[in-house]
């Protein structure tokens, strides 16, 4: 577990020493199975997992739990260390928490998350859940990139469906109108359920459900949801060619940040000097410049 949490840290830090060890991580991964909370801030999402933490355990499998989220009360435990203290669960050695800060990411969370996941999933933990606020494009990246995703709403959220993301209303696969115990929530449910009939696969498998956080009611369906979205999308086999594509897209991902540092940010100067000159006298337009730097670069390399 300390291990753990110091390799998260490193990745953090954007270290290539978490390269190698990554690497050697990769072969004992895919076996987890991910789940991304996301949603308005306030929404219920830490109060959720929490109750789902004790659902799972309950279940007797273990979880790992990402907390990407600057406000999130995970976030002190970034500070006090890598395990928060969560009630019973602080000492449970079947739950390892960690938050991560969006802010202040050399490659992005989008570029931390993955990596931080494997390191869990090669834990062993079997289920690892990654909250996140549904507001930031980035952060709805990354649960998008989950197995499963959740998302939180609240009664009285005909707003929020409207401003929310419409990626995450596209891609979604269980919703959740959490504080049932508010006025509206009925009606909430409705608009969802009608809002998914406009959705190219017409929401079909999408689970629509309301839970009360604070009291952990209705957490065990919402469970059952996900699990049940674990067993279709394994049987099927959308769930391995989702993840070969989520795969696929970070390395593609990876691909574009590393030629950008060896190309764009070890330009000669006097190579971007004439760059400037020659876009003075208009003699080449930007795509020009860059497609003249670019051919620059395929041929040095294929001649190596
Ligand atoms: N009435 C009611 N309050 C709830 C319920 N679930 C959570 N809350 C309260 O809502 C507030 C926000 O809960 P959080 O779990 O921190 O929400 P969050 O979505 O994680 O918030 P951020 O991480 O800041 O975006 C807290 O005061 C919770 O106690 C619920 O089902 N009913
Ligand atoms: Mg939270």
């Amino acid at each position: 577990v300390p291990a753990a949490a110091r390799l998260i840290s490193l990745i953090e830090a954007n270290e290539q020493k978490a390269k190698d060890v990554l690497r050697l991580l990769f072969p004992h991964t895919g076996k987890a199975r991910v789940l991304g909370i996301t949603g308005p801030p306030g929404a219920g999402k830490s109060t959720l997992v929490r109750s789902m933490i004790a659902e799972y355990r309950a279940r007797n499998l273990t979880v790992g739990i990402l907390a990407i989220d600057p406000s999130s009360p995970f976030t002190a435990g970034a500070l006090l260390g890598d395990r928060v203290r969560m009630g019973p669960h602080a000492t449970d050695r079947g739950v390892f928490i960690r938050s991560m800060a969006s802010r202040g990411h050399l490659g992005g969370i989008t570029a931390a998350t993955p990596a931080a996941i494997r390191v869990l999933d090669a834990m062993g933990l079997e289920r690892i859940i990654i909250e996140t606020v549904g507001v930031g494009q980035s952060e709805v990246a990354v649960a998008a990139t989950a197995d499963c995703t959740v998302l939180v709403l609240v009664p009285g959220a005909g707003d929020a469906i409207q401003t929310i993301k419409a990626g995450v209303m596209e891609i979604a696969d269980v919703f959740v109108v959490n504080k049932s115990d508010r006025d509206g929530a009925m009606q909430t449910l409705q608009e969802i359920r009608m809002m998914l009939q406009l959705r190219s696969d017409r929401g079909s498998r999408a689970g629509v459900l309301s839970t009360r956080a604070d009291r952990g009611e209705g957490v065990d369906a919402l469970v059952d949801a996900i699990e049940m979205h674990f067993r279709t999308t394994e049987n099927s086999g959308q769930l391995e060619e989702f993840r070969l594509r989520c795969l696929k897209r970070e390395a593609l991902d990876l691909i574009g940040r590393e030629a950008r540092r060896q190309i764009v940010d070890n330009l000669d100067q006097r190579v971007v000097e004439r760059i400037v000159e020659s876009l003075r006298r208009r003699q080449l337009d930007p795509a020009g410049v860059a497609a003249e730097v670019l051919a620059a670069h395929v041929h040095s390399g294929d001649r190596r």
